[in-house]
């Protein structure tokens, strides 16, 4: 499917330091080390309800990596998917009375304009799961074929991982049994279930069932993807058996990511499937995880409807640090709106402390595991001297704005 409208990138001058990032399954802040190319495939939205703060969250903190990269000079492959066929779409169509392939265009075209909003580099593939229906269904064939996947004795025609098969199971969460029994019956899985070879192993193949929507699986019979191979099959088809980095929110940590990779390596027989597992925290409101099944929600398009610049919001989320669970508060939008107002006035001094310095102190914190509050923080420095008259680098006001732009995706 199409992603959204992209924008220009300014080049800046001056060396990128290599990013760092921290990596789920080594438990440690770690070198990135892509080739020309660096390959990033990031968990998108299952779009049953509109973009929240949170969904907005993830997307910024890997739009940072994109930029590092591709200050760095990387080209950058990024791909992202859309879950437009899953339970919670077909259970909200159903609850609305509503048909779930209209839901899922709506809600999937408004995330495509708070994307466009937030100034979010677009992916290069913005994949959904029905247009890969075809590759999964023959990615879950190949792993029948391998003995790594079975079919459950009672009819239904539901084929599920057998997680024996993979070799290195659990390294990506580095969780026990019991915590990943518990996050399988939170998170979409069925421990509970019957006829399983082990109670964590994850759907496959859902068999037709009466009502559902259900799509050719060959050998398989009718029905419709698993959601861990559906991840795991765009990826591979788009980027190869490896990539560089494996992005999402924490609540993906397991067990989407531990299976998508399982399901990787089993097929490719290439480990690890990624070489970096990188999770952003939760945002929360009123101390609970900002979810649509909750509801306790804060829609991007809200906020730009109620005449928020979004540049705001962008700055209002960019001051925490990613990995970091925070909470989205009036006082978190006011003083992104605030300091959006300081680095705009900033940006029209006639000059300021050296803007090279500026740069340079800039990538070196984001560089540093996407320390976006070290990063406000040289950018809000620089400004304050900037309007106080210090500093007599007449170029370093464009460079600012620029670097404002390329680095942490803020239009001024
Ligand atoms: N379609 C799946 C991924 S394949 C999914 O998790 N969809 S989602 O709509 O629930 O979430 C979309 C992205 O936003 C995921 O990367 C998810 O981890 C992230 N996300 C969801 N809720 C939050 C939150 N409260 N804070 C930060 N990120 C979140
Ligand atoms: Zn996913």
């Amino acid at each position: 499917m199409d992603a959204w409208t992209g924008h220009d990138v300014p080049n800046l001058p001056g060396d990128a330091p290599t990013l760092k990032l921290y990596d789920s399954a080594r438990r440690s802040v770690q070198p990135v080390t892509p080739g020309e190319t660096a390959t990033m495939y990031v968990c998108g939205i299952t779009p049953y309800d509109a973009t929240h703060l949170g969904h907005a969250a993830t997307m910024i903190a890997f739009d940072l990596v994109n930029r590092l990269w591709r200050d760095a000079g990387h080209r950058v492959d990024y791909v992202q998917n859309v879950t437009d066929i899953d339970d919670p779409l077909l259970e909200r169509a159903a609850r609305d009375g509503e048909d779930w392939v209209v839901l899922a265009m709506r809600e999937t075209a408004l995330f495509r304009e708070d994307m466009e909003a937030l100034r979010i580099i677009p992916p290069a593939h913005y994949v959904g799961a029905v247009e890969s229906i075809p590759a999964i269904a023959g990615h879950v064939r190949d792993l029948v074929a391998k003995g790594a996947a079975y079919r459950l004795e009672d009819g239904t025609g539901d084929v599920y991982f057998d997680i024996a098969a993979a070799p290195r199971w659990g390294y990506e969460s580095n969780l026990s049994r019991d915590e990943m029994t518990t996050l399988s019956a939170e998170r979409g899985g069925d421990p509970e279930r019957a006829g399983k070879r082990d109670p964590l192993d994850p759907l496959l193949w859902r068999g037709a069932r009466e009502g559902e929507p259900v799509w050719d699986g060959g050998d398989l019979g009718p029905g419709r993807p698993g959601w861990h191979i559906e991840c795991a099959t765009i990826a591979l088809n788009l980027l190869g058996d490896t990539i560089d980095v494996q992005g999402g929110g924490s609540d993906l940590l397991y067990p989407h990511h531990e299976c998508s990779a399982a399901h990787a390596e089993v097929l490719t027989g290439a480990a690890p499937f990624a070489s970096h597992y990188v999770h952003a925290g939760m945002i929360g409101l009123d101390g609970e995880k900002m979810s649509k099944s909750k509801g306790n929600l804060v829609f991007v398009s809200r906020l730009r409807a109620d005449g928020v610049d979004p540049m705001g919001v962008r700055l209002g989320l960019l001051s925490g640090q990613y990995r970091t669970d925070r909470e989205w508060t009036d006082e978190v939008r006011k003083a992104g709106e605030q300091r959006l107002a300081r680095w705009r006035e900033a940006s029209a001094a006639p000059s300021g402390p050296s803007g090279a310095g500026l740069v340079a102190a800039v990538r070196e914190a984001l560089a540093s595991d996407l320390d976006a509050p070290a990063a406000l923080a040289v950018v809000d420095a620089w400004a304050e001297a900037a309007l106080s008259g210090a500093g007599d680098d007449t170029t370093a006001p464009k460079l600012m704005a620029e670097a404002v732009d390329a680095l942490l995706g803020v239009r001024l």
